[in-house]
């Protein structure tokens, strides 16, 4: 029977909404380049690193600008983020997010974070939940983007345990790519229909409050 021995939590869209503030800067930077940037946009750049969502961004508005002007446009967008994120606390956490976190700790599961952000110490510093976290793996700590496995293996690493014992936690298909093409159980985070692939899913970290119990058991079904 399978027994989840790590569990590893992506960032945005699992444990905070910071997807609205991303959505915000980019909305800005793309109003200053002349064009508009929407929603449905925005759902691209779930998951995926800064400069790959600028790129995309930049081809949403068939702009191309160099590779200087990229650097200074990223940095301008992180900036505006940054500003935005000055508000963000412990109550801007998804539902359930901080009681799942709590519990996995009581049953002695071991708890990292594996982002594609660079400003996930920044972001758990607000919410003041760095000290839930047996091990941090964010954007400054790996090489290749989701969905290459490395940010998972390096969080299963990090907490000493194979990556077979390790349950993902993540809301972008990239995400969920990543984990599976790590050797990892994945609970997917959001709708079934835009996370295929992923072992279960749920529509919160609240609803794992109630599977708890048998999440090892519907995992273990799938092999
Ligand atoms: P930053 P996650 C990702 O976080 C976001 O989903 C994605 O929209 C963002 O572009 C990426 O982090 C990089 O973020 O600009 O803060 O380095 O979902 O992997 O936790
Ligand atoms: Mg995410």
């Amino acid at each position: 029977m399978f027994t989840m021995q790590g569990a590893i939590f992506d960032l945005d869209g699992v444990i905070v909404d910071t997807a609205k503030y991303h959505f915000l800067a980019w909305k800005r930077l793309a109003a200053g380049f002349g064009f508009d940037f929407t929603e449905a946009d925005n759902e691209r750049l779930k998951g995926v690193s800064r400069m790959r969502s600028l790129d995309i961004l930049l081809e949403a508005g068939r702009r191309s600008i160099s590779e200087t002007e990229k650097e200074v446009a990223a940095a301008k967008k992180n900036a505006w983020y940054l500003e935005y994120l000055e508000t963000l606390k412990q109550t801007d956490m998804l539902p359930g997010a901080l009681e799942y976190l709590d519990y996995l700790k009581n049953w002695g599961v071991r708890v990292a974070l594996g982002s594609a952000s660079k400003n996930a110490a920044f972001i758990l510093g607000r919410l003041g939940i760095h000290g839930l976290f047996d091990a941090v793996i964010d954007g400054d700590a790996v090489s290749a983007a989701k969905p290459d496995p490395e940010v998972f293996l390096k969080a299963a690493a990090a907490l000493s345990l194979s990556p077979s014992v390790c349950v993902v936690f993540e809301d972008s298909f990239a995400g969920v790519q990543a984990a599976k093409a790590g050797g990892m159980k994945v609970v997917g985070v959001g709708s079934p229909e835009l996370l295929p692939g992923a072992d279960m899913c749920v529509s919160c970290l609240k609803e794992m409050l109630f599977k708890a119990r048998d999440m090892n058991h519907t995992l273990d079904s799938h092999g």
